[in-house]
């Protein structure tokens, strides 16, 4: 019988823009996508969830479900619309106090995302975390936060570093929709990083109550095949995408190996970057203040050598076997592979979560205990008559609970896991039919109807048993 510990943290995550909707509600301000959005014109954060007026409904679900804690973050353009004002929008202020009050009174514990995807537009515009300017501003921002709700305890500066930079200048997935552009995609990944350490030392400095850290999508490279040039491609992409984050938060500097690896990939692509002392000394004082890393896991990737130009077909639309994932200088993503995936070409490998949770505890030895704080199944849903029936997502989410028990087993300190999503919410590139969620949301109507998978969750919540 495989077994989850019986205080291992159950919870559910969403992110404001997907699920909260009221994009220009009570003062809240720009950000880039708004736009992007309205630009591209194949779908909106509007109303998404509606999370902004029918949390109360989500938490009563969460609790009747046994999810114990759910992931929100706070949209930093409802507190400060242009992201550096004087003075906070007492509107969006007023409404995380409201939802924390109600996680209390449900019993369900807030953790909490300073930044998910939504720099506000006016420093989007002035060039993100590529301007110093928006640096400063974040500090400001999450200062503020941490003085103005004492009620949370569960603080994480970003998520997902990579993803970020690399779905706004690498594929140009997200605004400002820049591709192939190696040098402002490591640049922003260090800038992300010396902010959050920046974050996090004044968190500590101030002594504020409760715990921080940072969350990092840390998709598993394997080699596609046993081949030399394939193990290099698969430690330049690992490079790329986990390893010179993880350096940056838990050694404080980025080891010679991986200067090397970010070297010959910006090389290739005739780059620069610029990483001063300063910031080292910065990323060096917050190397132990990390008191949790989530990991946001979906997939692992079997990566080959590849000597072409840049060439990435992203699959927003769920028609399988359209993905292509190749770049220059560092490798090429192989999907072919006998190992199932789903709609979106994301291989199903929770074998990839269990490795990637060892390798934390064995490179990055001074990590003090895991969440995961994403994993999850997208699906395309059938709604027949109040009734989604969701197997194939029970399986997954199974499976990776089983792996976490592996790593626990191991020896590896994971706290916890956070479903994506709690309930149906908007996906950045891939609109609405890519469903995540234990309560279906029928977008029209916004009513919730609990999935297969929502009465299995309650379950394994009272008896913990996986097999
Ligand atoms: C993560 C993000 C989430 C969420 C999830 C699923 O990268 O943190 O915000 O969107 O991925 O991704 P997608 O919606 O692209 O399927």
């Amino acid at each position: 019988m495989v077994k989850l510990p019986k205080d291992f943290l159950l919870g559910g995550a969403t992110a404001a823009y997907q699920a909260e909707g009221a994009t220009q509600e009570d003062g809240k301000g720009k950000v880039a996508w708004d736009d992007y959005l309205a630009e591209q014109g194949r779908f909106s954060a509007e109303p998404a969830s509606d999370f902004y007026n029918r949390y109360p409904i989500d938490l009563q679900l969460s609790e009747e479900f046994g999810v114990e804690a759910i992931r929100i973050s706070i949209a930093w353009s409802r507190i400060f619309p242009n992201g550096d004002d004087k003075a906070p929008n007492p509107k969006g202020v007023e409404f995380y106090h409201n939802l924390f009050a109600e996680c209390k009174r449900r019993n369900i514990e807030p953790y909490v995302t300073l930044h998910h995807f939504d720099t506000p537009a006016n420093l989007m515009d002035q060039g993100d975390f590529l301007n110093q300017h928006t640096i400063e501003s974040f500090v400001r921002y999450a200062k503020f936060c941490f003085e103005e709700y004492p009620e949370v305890n569960k603080w994480v500066t970003f998520n997902e570093i990579w993803p970020v930079s690399s779905g706004q200048y690498l594929l140009g997935k997200f605004p400002p929709g820049i591709e192939y552009d190696f040098a402002k995609t490591f640049q922003s990944q260090h800038n992300m990083m010396v902010a959050h350490a920046k974050v996090a030392k004044i968190f500590k400095d101030n002594n504020y109550s409760g715990e921080i850290g940072i969350i990092h999508s840390l998709e598993t490279k394997y080699p596609y095949e046993d081949k030399e040039e394939n193990k290099h491609a698969a430690f330049l992409m690992d490079v790329l995408c986990n390893k010179f984050l993880l350096d940056a938060t838990y050694k404080g500097h980025y080891t010679e190996e991986v200067m090397n690896a970010v070297n010959e990939i910006l090389q290739a692509n005739d780059a620069e970057i610029t990483i001063t002392d300063e910031e080292l000394a910065i990323l060096d004082q917050a190397k132990e203040l990390n008191d949790f890393l989530g990991i946001n896991y979906y997939q692992s990737n079997f990566v080959a050598a590849y000597d072409g130009e840049n060439d990435v077909h992203h699959n927003g639309t769920g028609d399988k076997g359209t993905s292509v994932f190749r770049l220059k200088g560092v490798g090429e993503v192989k999907f072919d592979m006998d190992i199932p995936r789903n709609d979106w070409d994301w291989l199903i490998y929770p074998d990839g979560l269990r490795d990637q949770m060892i390798r934390v505890k064995e490179e990055y030895p001074n990590y003090k205990k895991i969440f995961v704080t994403e994993n999850g199944m997208g699906y395309k849903d059938d709604f027949n008559d109040g009734h989604i029936d969701d197997t194939p997502r029970i399986d997954y989410i199974r499976k990776h609970l089983i792996a976490c028990v592996e790593a626990i087993e191991a020896g590896v300190q994971v706290e916890g896991y956070f479903l994506w999503s709690l309930m149906d919410v908007f996906s950045w590139s891939n609109g609405y039919n890519k469903r995540y969620g234990l309560f279906y949301v029928d977008f029209d109507t916004q009513e919730r109807y609990p999935k297969k998978s929502a009465y299995w969750w309650k379950k394994i919540s009272e008896t913990r048993n996986l097999s």
